[in-house]
């Protein structure tokens, strides 16, 4: 159905080349009148934003909902928005796929020895390694939400014994169907949860309760030869203490997607430690034309009057 002639929808999105965003907002929404969002611009009903100013939200006073282009929405939180105004995020999106690729292939690459193959490369060293197991690296997905299933399905296709932390129990069909899957929900579980992980893959979002989760005591409690994925936000982890460890050997390595400055600084130790691959904040990108119609299909539910999947819990932060 359509929405209402008089719909005004306004685009901020930073970092974002707009106007191919408003070319393909304005052919899903043909009926809405959709600008890019400058100071002094017109109240509008909705917002399409990432990362947008405070004065934003100052200005723009009468939206009904605001669509945030990315799944974590810990910035747009940190803003002053009135506390009634829906926040919906994307889910999945096309992220979910590009999320199990992402991890997959850190997970494979430290399992087959990628560094150690490299480096031998560049000796023009010819040495067969001797194969590791599967089974001894456990891969522990901390946070169970819709990426999180969808690459503990990917890493449990490749043989790898699963391990699941979620806050509260959700345990979905997706999940329960896994074969060597073990699922621990709740705070007090988690050390358990690490300790029955070697491999660790962050999918937590960013809350006041998860802010420095994972601290030397915890990352400690990973598996020994432990390998810490981040791929939710470089906050989670306190950076020195990734390194203490990886340092001290307990952990062998940590392929890191996401820092608590972005971008990472150049003098960074990160960059240059040879246990650590960084890569830019492109696990899972957002893809324009599955995300434009999630929010036009979003958006006409809302105009409905109908409950919509991805809306903001205040409380919780996500
Ligand atoms: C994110 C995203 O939230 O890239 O990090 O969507």
């Amino acid at each position: 159905m359509p929405v209402a002639a008089a719909l005004r929808i306004s685009f901020c999105c930073a970092d974002t080349q707009a106007q191919p965003w408003l070319d393909a907002l304005r052919q899903a929404l043909p009926e809405a009148d959709i600008r890019l969002w400058q100071s002094g611009a017109p109240r509008a009903d909705y917002a399409v934003v990432w990362a947008p100013p405070q004065q934003f939200f100052d200005e723009q006073t009468a939206l009904r909902a605001v669509f945030n282009t990315g799944a974590g929405v810990d910035a747009l939180l940190r803003l002053n928005i009135p506390p009634a105004l829906p926040i919906v995020r994307l889910d999945d999106a096309g992220m979910a796929v590009q999320m199990a690729e992402y991890v997959c292939h850190a997970l494979l690459r430290h399992l087959r020895e990628g560094d150690a193959y490299q480096e031998q490369q560049r000796q023009a060293q010819w040495v067969q390694r001797a194969p590791r197991s599967r089974g001894d690296y456990p891969v522990g997905i901390l946070g169970l939400g819709v990426l999180g299933q969808r690459v503990a399905q990917a890493v449990a296709h490749f043989g790898f014994p699963v391990r699941g932390w979620s806050r509260t129990p959700a345990l979905s069909h997706a999940l329960a169907g896994l074969p060597d899957f073990q699922a621990f929900a709740g705070a007090d579980t988690l050390d358990d949860f690490l300790a029955a992980s070697r491999v660790l893959v962050c999918l937590l979002p960013l809350t006041e309760a998860t802010r420095d989760l994972l601290d030397r005591r915890r990352l400690g409690r990973l598996q020994a030869g432990g390998y810490v994925i981040n791929v939710a936000r470089g906050a989670l982890i306190v950076e020195d203490d990734l390194l203490a460890l990886l340092d001290a050997g307990h952990l062998a390595g940590a392929t890191l997607d996401v820092f608590r400055t972005e971008p990472l600084p150049g003098d960074h130790p990160f960059w240059k430690h040879p246990k650590i691959t960084v890569t830019p904040h492109i696990s899972a990108r957002t893809l324009l034309s599955e995300s434009v119609r999630q929010i036009a299909d979003k958006l006409r539910l809302l105009e409905q009057g109908h409950p919509v999947p991805g809306t903001v819990d205040r409380q919780r932060g996500y």
